[in-house]
């Protein structure tokens, strides 16, 4: 079901006809994130806005969403913006923002809903038919301005990063024959999409380089993808390095899979020192195992994070069952893609936890 968020849409647009001041945007630091920043860069670009002199980027990691309220930089920060933009992330509460434009484009439950400012479709779909936030965004353009090719193909981009892709298609107004985005006669996506999405995954996740590939992106994305081919020669090893990690150990590391066919569900333990490839361990396990559970475990010295995916258990629902029952357990996201963290004497209990609910 798709979601209609023209009155929304006429809202934004009623704002972005007399926008004045200076605009925020945080956008969340995952390929949907930057796409979906991309996108609102142009059409703020199209109502006069320049980058770095009308409008602005910030990036959040999930951890920004209980930290912003309690830091006064970051509360002092926002006091000298007019318009904050959220971009594939909400928060809890808007109440320091009060005196602010806002406008909150996600797909994560978290914080209000029914506010004319959110455009958040998990309050209303089953998360199979979720799109992602660079979709809405796209929509969003489409609205102001009709359709953009380019525009489309990079919240594409967005949308099979979050693996959203069937959701995401009626925002997108494309159909599976878009050539451009699908294997021929198939609705599989073209292998060069995972390429592009693997490679933004690899720059924008280390800290401090999010801001330099979203500018890179901005200026080299403005007639074609080229942005999204062509990286700085730092960019490149780090692609290069991450990818030699991947040919080295995925082998290793899919072998020492813990897989019960029964309960459909795959277990990794992954070293620490391997974890920048886990986003890619877990894009093959998507491809690999599509129906089966996954959880993704890796262990410090007291603690540990797990990263899950499902689409027989409620994740969502599982982490804030534990989160209201053990202390120092953290977690967050979608019910079908989750993360969490505690301490290390509790890692099998939880595994233990959610074998049951399978
Ligand atoms: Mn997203």
């Amino acid at each position: 079901m798709k979601v209609d968020f023209e009155k929304h849409y006429f809202l934004i647009k009623n704002f972005l006809s007399t926008i004045k001041g200076k605009t925020l945007l945080i956008a969340h630091y995952d390929a949907d994130g930057i796409t979906s920043a991309l996108i609102f860069s142009r059409i703020l670009e199209k109502y006069g806005q320049q980058y770095n002199k009308d409008f602005f980027l910030d990036v959040a990691r999930d951890s920004y969403r209980s930290e912003y309220n309690k830091d006064p930089e970051i509360l002092k920060t926002f006091q000298s913006y007019d318009n904050i933009i959220l971009l594939d992330y909400c928060f809890d509460s808007y109440k320091e923002l009060e005196n602010k434009n806002v406008f909150v484009f996600d797909h994560h439950i978290s914080g209000d809903k029914d506010k004319a400012y959110i455009l958040n479709p998990a309050w209303v779909v089953d998360p199979n038919d979720l799109p992602s936030a660079s979709a809405i965004i796209y929509e969003l353009y489409y609205y102001l301005f009709g359709e953009n090719q380019l525009l489309k193909k990079i919240a594409f981009i967005g949308a099979a990063s979050d693996f959203m892709v069937y959701a995401s298609l009626p925002y997108l107004h494309t159909t599976t024959s878009d050539k451009e985005l699908f294997m021929s006669n198939s609705i599989l996506i073209k292998p060069i999409i995972f390429d592009i999405f693997q490679n933004l995954q690899c720059i924008y996740e280390k800290d401090g380089e999010e801001i330099s590939l979203f500018e890179h992106l901005l200026n080299n994305t403005k007639n074609d993808l080229s942005g999204f081919f062509y990286f700085s020669n730092e960019h490149v090893k780090r692609i290069l390095d991450i990818e030699k990690l991947e040919l080295e150990c995925t082998k290793e590391i899919l072998d020492g899979a813990i897989i019960d066919h029964s309960k459909k569900c795959i277990i990794i333990n992954m070293p620490k020192n391997k974890k920048e490839i886990k986003k890619y361990i877990l894009n093959i396990l998507e491809l690999m195992y599509s129906d089966y559970t996954k959880v993704i475990c890796i262990e410090r010295k007291n603690t540990f994070s797990c990263s899950l995916r499902s689409s027989d258990v409620k994740l969502l629902d599982f982490v804030n069952d534990l989160k209201s029952k053990l202390s120092g357990f953290n977690g967050g996201g979608h019910n079908f893609a989750a993360g969490c963290a505690g301490p290390l004497d509790k890692k099998e209990y939880i595994i233990s936890e959610l074998k049951k609910r399978l």
